[in-house]
């Protein structure tokens, strides 16, 4: 049977088809999904619940005319199937294919970038005053998850929207789910609101009280409608969203295409201000193992259609699952070690520690900055806490880790997963920023594992410097090394000479991930008669300056090797160290990364196209050596 998604090339095609046509083209891109990301991995679990919104969306708003801001944007592929890009889906978070994230650089109708949580509010009401300054019509719709909603800028925005009362549209996905189950207060609020106790309680009493409410209540009833339907809007269900000046439209089935494009068409013609409309949808909608486990596939890697199995087995632990491993180990045996996520328990590495001691696990959801402000708090009241966050997420919690924990010099240890280069998901995950933006903190301490052997030794030992320490560590499977029964201290700045080279031969420092690959490069060049030192830096704050400048003979050519940025990285801390004992008489190189936005693609495609793979290294390495 010819599928009725081929012949939608736009919206335009969207609105033209017959309402009957719906629910089958929703399976057709259903099934879309499905084959697409059990090749390519991906975001599976939230996509299979957003079909239905996305196809009322577009079939009611009048895109990209009309603006929808996703949140996070990890949710877009029936969108981009649907905005003229069906066929180059096959390529989704693959080099030269789209990203898995709205790009306004890849079609009009993503009209803001995103891949971190929170922003959409704050979008869409800066595009809705800049529409209104212009005196323009269109719509700008939010579409928001009930786990974005636990991010406190979130609710800065809803606190301006609601003052200024600016035409805007509000679609609430509420799955229950962040990536794990939606924590916390406000999440227990949208499920009270989901759950319709908010009505039912006072049904029973309905009438006698709906006759004391004037004009609303006993008038409506007498016009024949339903008692639910008149208690349900006489008692204001969205209450706080009422209260703060918004009007609440919900709880609506998100997966009823007529109900969708009901509200959406009220939403439509709304002129009066800003509109919320509550969707309650199901994770993994049409797929039973996402259904079953909307955590496990919420961003999956390539799997089997038919068994939800992950097409590759893993022979070695990754990076994360040590992490996690150790944090057992290292909670069990003391009380006071904390484990701490913002939304990320999976991902992290964390769910072992959380189902064995929850007592001493904090998901805070998506709240970086609230994270590390908590942590602050535990490290102030004697506990040890171990803030788990993506790299790339700690952006978020600049000025808490600065004002709040290190200028107090508080013992909180950061576990940044995802350091370094990050595949497939594109410049907005990149781990590669915070060597420079944490390394110029007072009291911080940073350091890299250059293996999952080293990583546990490094947190066994952060939480002995009594002081804030960041430990980095990549989105990668271990090097398969032996790992250590027991924990060996790792004396607070202490580098390591792993390659004795001869002197004057050239002394290569490198940081972390990338020890193995310098060591290696350093070895292929042997045979042409070239003999570096090779150091495994461990810090890059404090550095072992000591060691560096014995090293560093005069006129010895440096290098400095790490997977981050090289502006204000750990290249930039051997060369201020250097300039600071007036050692002038050194040649350096620096190898890193530029200041570019990254291209998505495989680790191994980006650790090449810079030159961090060995063989970019080795060639690098002799060029310097030689020169
Ligand atoms: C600042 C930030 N922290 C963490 C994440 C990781 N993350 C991606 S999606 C997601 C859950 C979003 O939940 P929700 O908004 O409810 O969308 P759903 O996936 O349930 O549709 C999280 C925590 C992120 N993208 N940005």
């Amino acid at each position: 049977m010819n599928r009725i998604l081929d012949t939608i090339d736009g919206p335009d095609d969207l609105r033209k088809l017959p309402a009957e046509q719906l629910p089958r083209l929703a399976t057709e891109i259903r099934a879309l999904i499905l084959d697409v990301v059990s090749k390519n991995g991906g975001h599976l679990s939230s996509n299979l619940g957003m079909v239905e919104i996305t196809l009322a969306l577009h079939r009611v708003f009048n895109t990209p005319f009309d603006k929808i801001i996703w949140d996070v944007g990890h949710q877009t592929y029936a969108h981009k199937i649907l905005t003229g890009r069906r066929e180059r889906f096959r390529g989704l978070r693959q080099r030269g294919g789209i990203l898995g994230f709205p790009a306004r650089e890849e079609s009009e109708h993503d009209a803001y970038n995103a891949g971190h949580a929170g922003t959409a509010l704050s979008a869409a009401l800066g595009l809705a005053v800049a529409r209104d300054k212009k005196d323009e019509s269109h719509h700008i719709i939010a579409l928001v998850g009930d786990g974005s909603l636990t991010a406190g800028v979130s609710w800065e925005a809803l606190n301006q929207i609601g003052h200024l009362r600016t035409r805007l549209i509000i679609v609430l996905n509420d799955n229950e789910m962040s990536i794990s189950q939606s924590v916390g207060a406000i999440s227990k609020y949208l499920g009270y609101l989901a759950s319709g106790q908010h009505y039912l309680r006072v049904k029973d009493k309905a009438k006698t009280l709906l006759k004391a409410v004037p004009f609303f209540g006993w008038p409506m009833i007498k016009a024949g409608r339903a008692v639910e339907d008149v208690v349900k809007k006489v008692f204001f269900p969205g209450l706080v969203f009422e209260e703060l000046g918004l009007r609440y439209i919900g709880p609506v089935q998100g997966h009823s295409l007529p109900s969708l494009i009901e509200v959406f068409e009220q939403a439509r013609k709304y002129q009066d201000g800003p509109v919320l409309i509550h969707c309650v949808t199901r994770k993994g909608r049409g797929y039973a193992p996402a259904q079953e486990d909307p955590e496990h596939f919420h961003g999956a890697a390539p799997f089997n259609v038919d068994s939800g199995e992950a097409s590759a087995k893993a022979g070695r632990p990754s990076y994360s699952a040590v992490f996690g491993r150790t944090m057992i180990e290292l909670g069990r045996a003391d009380r006071r070690v904390l484990a701490i996520t913002a939304a990320m328990p999976e991902g992290t590495g964390l769910t072992g520690f959380a189902a064995e001691l929850p007592r001493q696990f904090f998901d805070v959801g998506i709240a970086e900055q609230h994270a590390v402000n908590f942590a602050a708090g535990l490290a102030l009241g004697g506990f040890k806490p171990v803030c788990a966050i993506y790299s790339t997420f700690l952006q978020r919690a600049y000025d808490q880790v600065y004002h709040d924990v290190c200028l107090q010099n508080l013992p909180v240890i950061f576990a940044l997963d995802r350091s370094g280069a990050v595949p497939d998901d594109g410049p907005t995950h990149q781990g590669l920023n915070d060597i420079a933006f944490l390394r110029h903190m007072p009291n911080i301490v940073l350091m890299a594992p250059r293996d999952e052997n080293d990583l546990r030794h490094m947190l066994k030992a952060a939480l002995g410097y009594d002081r804030p320490v960041a430990v980095r560590f990549p989105k990668a499977l271990g090097r398969g090394v032996v790992m250590d029964a027991e924990f060996k201290p790792i004396p607070l700045g202490r580098a390591e000479v792993l390659r004795e080279g001869a002197a004057g031969g050239g002394l290569i420092i490198a940081y972390g991930e990338m020890v193995h690959p310098a060591i290696e490069a350093a070895a292929a060049l042997e045979a042409e008669g070239l003999k570096p030192t090779v150091v495994d830096a461990r810090f890059a704050k404090p550095l072992d300056e000591e060691l560096i400048l014995r090293l560093a003979g005069p006129g010895e050519a440096i290098i400095t090797v790490e997977e981050a940025v090289t502006a204000g990285g750990f290249g930039s801390a051997v060369r201020e160290l250097l300039d600071a004992r007036g050692r002038f008489d050194t040649r350096f190189l620096e190898v890193g990364l530029p200041m570019e936005i990254y291209p998505v693609g495989k680790t191994d495609q980006i650790k090449r196209d810079f030159g961090l793979d060995v063989p970019g290294l080795t060639a690098r390495f002799r060029t310097f050596l030689k020169a």
